[in-house]
């Protein structure tokens, strides 16, 4: 439903910034920002350049080089350096400027050879870093017929370094925190999910509310204002503060709802989908339990935990969750709502990390994953590596990669061999942790009865006057939760 909303609006274009620090290699500088890319992409913008620099941290007022600021202003209509506030006259009237180009650029949309062209060039002068003095700069000289209006930094920047590379730029400047936790709070469905993002926005918002109202006209400090009506942006910190903790409260309310829900499944067998976005979770799910959940080519298409069994049905029942993916750089508040999302992870048997094998980064993306989930305390739970994607592979590439993970599991999630053979995978993996036990159930117990037929294999049953005498073949804590619970 959303994914139509963000294609009906008229797209907004973005320029991408990389800064390189020091330990990051070229190739993993690249990944980020391709990766931002995606992201921005998913939050509905077209970027249209991206520009990197080469810098020994991330202090400084603008984070860029002089040179490389002007640089990016061309890019947006800004005039280049941050204003001081007698400029910021000037500064609105090229806002002003640009809202019109806007416009104009909107009748004049299709001249895509010049463009590239245009891209190209930027490209190569980024590459030499002979860019850092152009004087076309200041004159207007753009790299494209059109004017960006939002500039995306790949790494975190203070409230302070935005608030002064807006003014340099007179462009939108958001941060790969800030589209992060935008894609979230678009994809949230879920109250659990919309509540955890709201108190992660907020939260990001509160410092940047200060400094851009310090700063004078500007309110939001980058981040959409779209959709975030009640969250409204005259809200002082207090408010803020104040707002948070009624969402927290409304959190742990819903929570509980949840965990008494998870509670009723624990006795169920169950494997648990965790990986990188886009990965293919979603896609694994569908296909191994037949349902309709949501997959698509969008970073975090799922923010909500689903559980459904698998299909067609097995004895004993096997209930398959799809989880929220993960990425590098992952907010910190963001994190922390993953915590309880995650449940589901922590409670399963078994944990099929999925990673798009296509993805000739996905050693580093499946190392976050593990990183997180170990973070979050998942970490005796045994495993799976499910290498997705294989119609992308060449057959030497599928070799390879048998070789380097000898255990792991080759799939595609549009081959139904494959998926069939994913699913012998996991009855053999229950199959083989299951132990044989006989219990015995007194006649008044119907209801252990019933769980018992329900989710565990029944070898054998004698009957005498007192209840039944089972042989029940399932998985050990299945069976120590069975025995708590109806104290046998
Ligand atoms: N070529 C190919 N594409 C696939 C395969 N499996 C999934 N995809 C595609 O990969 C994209 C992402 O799939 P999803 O299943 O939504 O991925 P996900 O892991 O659930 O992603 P998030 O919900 O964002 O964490 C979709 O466009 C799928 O159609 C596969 O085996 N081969
Ligand atoms: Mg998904």
């Amino acid at each position: 439903m959303s994914s139509m909303k963000e294609t009906e609006k008229p797209r907004s274009r973005a320029v991408l910034v990389g800064i390189q620090l020091p330990r990051v290699s070229e190739l993993d500088n690249e990944a980020s920002l391709a990766e931002l890319g995606r992201l921005v992409h998913t939050l509905g913008y077209d970027v249209i350049g991206s520009l990197c620099q080469k810098r020994p941290s991330l202090a400084g007022s603008v984070v860029l080089g002089e040179g490389k600021l002007k640089d990016l202003a061309r890019w947006t209509g800004g005039p280049g350096e941050v204003q001081s506030s007698v400029q910021v006259k000037r500064h609105k009237a090229a806002e002003r400027f640009k809202s019109n180009q806007d416009a104009e650029d909107d009748d004049a949309q299709d001249d895509e050879d010049d463009e590239a062209g245009i891209d190209g060039d930027i490209e190569a002068q980024d590459v030499d870093g002979a860019s850092d003095d152009s004087p076309a700069a200041l004159d207007g000289a753009r790299p494209t017929s059109e004017l960006a209006d939002v500039v995306v930094f790949d790494c975190e920047l203070t409230p302070s370094q935005m608030r002064n590379l807006e003014s340099a730029t007179a462009a939108k400047v958001l941060d790969r925190t800030g589209v992060i936790i935008e894609i979230f709070s678009r994809h949230a469905r879920t109250r659990a999910a919309q509540l955890q993002v709201e108190i992660a926005r907020l939260n990001y918002l509160a410092p940047r509310l200060r400094e851009t109202q310090a700063g004078g006209d500007r309110q939001g400090g980058g981040i959409g204002a779209k959709g975030a009506g009640e969250t409204s942006l005259e809200l002082d910190r207090r408010r803020i503060r104040d707002r948070v903790k009624e969402l927290r409260e409304e959190l742990e309310s819903v929570q509980h709802e949840h965990s008494v829900r998870r509670a009723r499944r624990s006795s169920e067998n169950t494997v648990a989908l965790v990986g990188y976005t886009n990965a293919g979770k979603s896609s694994l799910m569908r296909a191994l339990t037949g349902s309709e959940v949501y997959v698509a080519d969008k970073l975090f298409a799922t923010l909500d935990t689903t559980v459904r069994p698998v299909a067609p049905e097995t004895m004993p029942k096997i209930l398959i969750s799809d989880t929220v993916g993960f990425i590098k750089k992952l907010p910190h508040d963001l994190v922390a709502s993953f915590r309880s999302t995650l449940d589901e992870a922590s409670n399963a048997n078994l944990l099929f990390y999925v990673v798009d094998a296509a993805d000739p980064t996905f050693r580093e993306q499946l190392a976050v994953t593990k990183t997180v989930l170990t973070e979050i305390g998942v970490v005796e739970t045994p495993s799976r590596l499910v290498l997705n994607k294989k119609d992308r592979l060449t057959p030497e590439q599928c070799e390879e990669l048998a070789r380097e993970f000898p255990d792991a599991i080759l799939i595609s999630t549009r081959d139904t061999n494959d998926i069939a053979m994913l699913r012998d995978n996991l009855l053999e993996f229950f199959e083989r942790e299951m132990i044989d036990e006989t219990v015995f159930l007194p006649y008044n117990l119907k209801g252990a009865i019933g769980e018992i037929r329900a989710q565990m294999r029944v070898l054998d049953e004698a009957f005498d006057e007192h209840g039944v005498q089972l042989r029940v073949r399932a998985l050990p804590t299945q069976l120590e939760r069975l025995r708590s619970k109806y104290s046998l």
